[in-house]
């Protein structure tokens, strides 16, 4: 290990100090700390403006939309997915007592390939549960066509998904709900922190009521809800984020541009390009190693980056069907995801942040491209 400083795959977004304390100051003052309050009311709202969507529910993180949302729609049976996400995706199938069933990706988005998943419909399928992984948004035209063939209801994990756009419109209006994650880690972060995207008023106040214990008012409960309400300083630095989100998204877009551009020469390596008509958030900058051409492995690759104290991830690897939880399900077997293992065996993230320096693009590219 060197005695550089350390440059991690990420790095959150953080409002000004003087203006959190303002905030939080307002807050004190009117002792209204968490359960809907001002704040809370505030950033739903501007979300909602900023992201292009009917309605915003804020929760406490990325996975209880997930969990409420299987749970508004009803949703039993088996449910079709991908193993080529973070494992919280197939834990909300789980924990609403249903079967997940994992179909293979499209080896140039890492999306469910909408190809497959009819062969893995069965009577017991009643919904599909697709993410726009990376912020590349899913082949949401023919998920959504095979969903109204079948009748099948289709909810995004949309967590790597803010502000992403496809001609203009917000991704994260297709199907029948999209959740995401305001995760430090994230884009844009509410410290932990997430939300529902919603179409409807009536849906919206329904889902209100499950993230808050399924209360419709004082003395009725409606459902089984949970308890997964943002409080009020997580919103008042969401709203300082917010103002500050389209700044950092650019600067990430430069961030890869110059990945892009010095990667482009370096024999085996693969790196996914900007989609036409889409307008990408750059959450991850994933590589792909071909380990033949590259001359050296994924791994021995991402732990010499390590020893140079340059630390990548390899998201999403083990796939999700391959924790021994989801291993037994039949759809699990590798030679029904042979594109999924081929990514998940050859990917390393690179660090992505708004705040990488001129010296930490230059040192992460001589990891890569002197060997
Ligand atoms: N669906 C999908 C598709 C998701 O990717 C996720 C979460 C979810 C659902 C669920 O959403 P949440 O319930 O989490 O809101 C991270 C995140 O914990 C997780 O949110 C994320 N996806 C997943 C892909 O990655 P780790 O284990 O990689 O995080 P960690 O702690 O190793 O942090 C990674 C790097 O980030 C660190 O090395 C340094 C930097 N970092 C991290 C934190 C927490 C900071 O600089 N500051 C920080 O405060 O899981």
């Amino acid at each position: 290990m060197t005695n550089k400083e350390l440059i991690t795959v990420t790095s959150p977004l953080l409002p000004d100090l003087e203006e959190l304390h303002d905030m939080l100051q307002q807050i004190w003052d009117k002792r209204w700390i968490t359960n809907n309050g001002s704040f809370h009311k505030q950033l739903e709202k501007e979300l909602a403006e900023y992201l292009g969507v009917p309605f915003v529910s804020l929760f406490t993180n990325g996975t209880l939309p997930l969990l409420t949302a299987l749970q508004a729609l009803k949703i039993t049976g088996e449910v079709i997915t991908t193993p080529y996400s973070f494992v919280a995706t197939t834990h909300c199938i789980w924990w609403n007592g249903c079967k997940p069933v994992f179909v293979d990706i499209d080896p140039n988005t890492g999306n469910i390939d909408p190809k497959k998943i009819e062969a893995a419909i069965t009577p017991r399928t009643t919904a599909i549960m697709p993410v726009h992984v990376y912020g590349t948004p899913c082949d949401t035209k023919e998920i959504q066509n095979i969903a109204d063939k079948y009748g099948l209801k289709v909810i995004y994990d949309a967590a790597h998904a803010f502000g992403v756009k496809k001609n203009g419109t917000s991704i994260l209006n297709e199907g029948d709900m999209s959740t995401l994650s305001f995760h430090a880690t994230k884009v844009y972060n509410t410290l932990e922190g997430g939300a529902m995207i919603i179409h409807d008023e009536e849906t919206k106040k329904r889902i209100d009521f499950l993230k808050n214990f399924g209360f419709a008012g004082e003395t009725e409960v409606v459902a089984p809800g949970i308890n997964s309400k943002m409080d009020e300083v997580r919103a008042a630095y969401g709203l300082l984020n917010l103002r500050q989100v389209d700044k950092a998204i650019e600067a990430r877009h430069q961030v890869a541009l110059q990945y892009r551009e010095a990667l482009q020469e370096t024999e085996g390596i693969r790196f996914m390009n900007d989609l036409s008509g889409v307008k990408h958030n750059y959450s991850y900058f994933p590589i792909f190693i071909d380990e033949e051409k590259y001359g050296s492995t994924r791994d021995e690759l991402y732990f010499k980056m390590k020893e140079q104290g340059v630390n990548g991830r390899r998201y999403f690897y083990p796939l999700i069907s391959e924790f021994s939880i989801y291993q037994g399900e039949d759809s699990a077997s590798p030679d029904n995801l042979p594109n999924a293992h081929k990514m998940a065996n050859s990917v390393i993230c690179l660090p992505m942040h708004h705040a990488l320096s001129q010296d930490d693009i230059n040192r992460v590219l001589e990891t890569i491209i002197i060997k």
